[in-house]
């Protein structure tokens, strides 16, 4: 029986999941049917192309352990399971069918480069890539991860944030934001939901996130607040004033702890933000993102688009329109 979650992967950091593959002779690729034929290839370090498509006799794909082989399949079972978890969150939680919301799936490289430490998604090749990390850091292949660059894909065939100034904050923001929803849709036990980008990746060596959304600043370079030069950071960085706005919408000011992390979210006027939960603030961000950004928003222009998307879909009297416009002031986005 082709295709439904027929194959088995062991990833390095999602523990053992189903997978779809596809019966080729007396082998199984890693296609996904189920998933808009999504593939997952294998660089073996070299850095264009698309390499070969990942396939296995056995069809168990991985062995749940890092590897520096360039033949190693644990990478490539934890990006073909990113990516289809990010294929449910995007349908199930949108209706949105695909990255351009056609039914196409994107495909995905692994081991690209040496020791590359980084991952991308590309729209001209509509791809996603992964890089196998160096020394302590690990492939770039959680599950955050491969959210956060797919939905890359996502806002490039929608809103089309430019990537500079305080519009490419709000494009990794974007990412970061849908990511982090990706991350708990999952519900993996190994990988529970958080709101830290990268907590899996072990990126700066020492055990922490790359980012923090309940105090960006957390990171050394990101900002909690607006300010008027928050647009000259890197947008790694401005990103965090539109986190910090997500985090707060989504559970409010103060202390919290969700699946066994605890966040201390503070705010720019002192104000208690009481949350709407995370499902409802994904909602608002993703409409605002489909219907109301263009490619040059800013930060001012965001809270108009988060306010206009609140009152389309809950009205403009309702608890979350103002929890929006108070995520913001809170945010020092008047
Ligand atoms: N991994 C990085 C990102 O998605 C790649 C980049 O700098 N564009 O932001
Ligand atoms: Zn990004
Ligand atoms: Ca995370």
């Amino acid at each position: 029986y082709q295709g439904i979650e027929n194959a088995t992967g062991k990833t390095l950091y999602s523990g053992t999941v189903t997978l779809n593959s596809v019966q080729s002779g007396s082998t199984y690729q890693l296609t996904d049917t189920a998933r808009g034929n999504h593939k997952t290839y294998n660089l073996a370090r070299k850095t264009s192309g698309t390499g070969t498509l990942v396939a296995s006799s056995t069809n168990v794909f991985g062995t749940g352990t890092a590897s520096t082989s360039s033949s190693d399949q644990t990478a490539a079972a934890d990006a073909a399971y990113g990516a289809a978890e990010t294929w449910d969150f995007y349908k199930s939680t949108f209706g949105r069918s695909g990255i351009k919301n056609n039914g196409v799936g994107a495909y995905s490289r692994v081991h690209y480069g040496n020791a590359y430490v980084n991952a991308f998604w590309d729209d001209s090749c509509f791809c996603m890539t992964y890089g196998d990390g160096s020394g302590n850091v690990d492939p770039l292949t959680s599950l955050d991860v491969a959210g956060h660059e797919m939905s890359h894909g996502v806002t490039a065939n929608t809103a089309g944030l430019n990537y500079s100034g305080e519009s490419g904050g709000l494009n990794e923001a974007t990412s970061d934001i849908f990511g982090t929803g990706v991350e708990f849709f999952a519900n993996n036990a190994s990988d529970p939901g958080d709101y830290l980008i990268g907590e899996k990746i072990d990126i700066n060596g020492d055990g922490s996130p790359l980012r923090y959304m309940d105090k960006p600043s957390k990171d050394g370079g990101s900002a909690d607040y607006w300010s008027s030069s928050v647009g000259n950071l890197d947008v790694h960085y401005s990103s965090g004033v539109a986190n910090h706005f997500f985090y707060l919408l989504s559970e409010g000011s103060g202390s919290k702890t969700i699946n066994g992390v605890t966040y201390n979210s503070p705010t720019y006027n002192g104000s208690a933000v009481t949350g709407i939960g995370r499902a409802k603030a994904l909602q608002i961000w993703y409409k605002a993102l489909t219907t109301y950004m263009t490619s040059t928003t800013n930060y001012k222009a965001a809270r108009t688009a988060t306010l206009n998307a609140a009152s389309a879909l809950y009205g403009s009297t309702s608890t979350e329109y103002k929890a929006v416009a108070a995520a913001w002031s809170a945010v020092n986005v008047a």
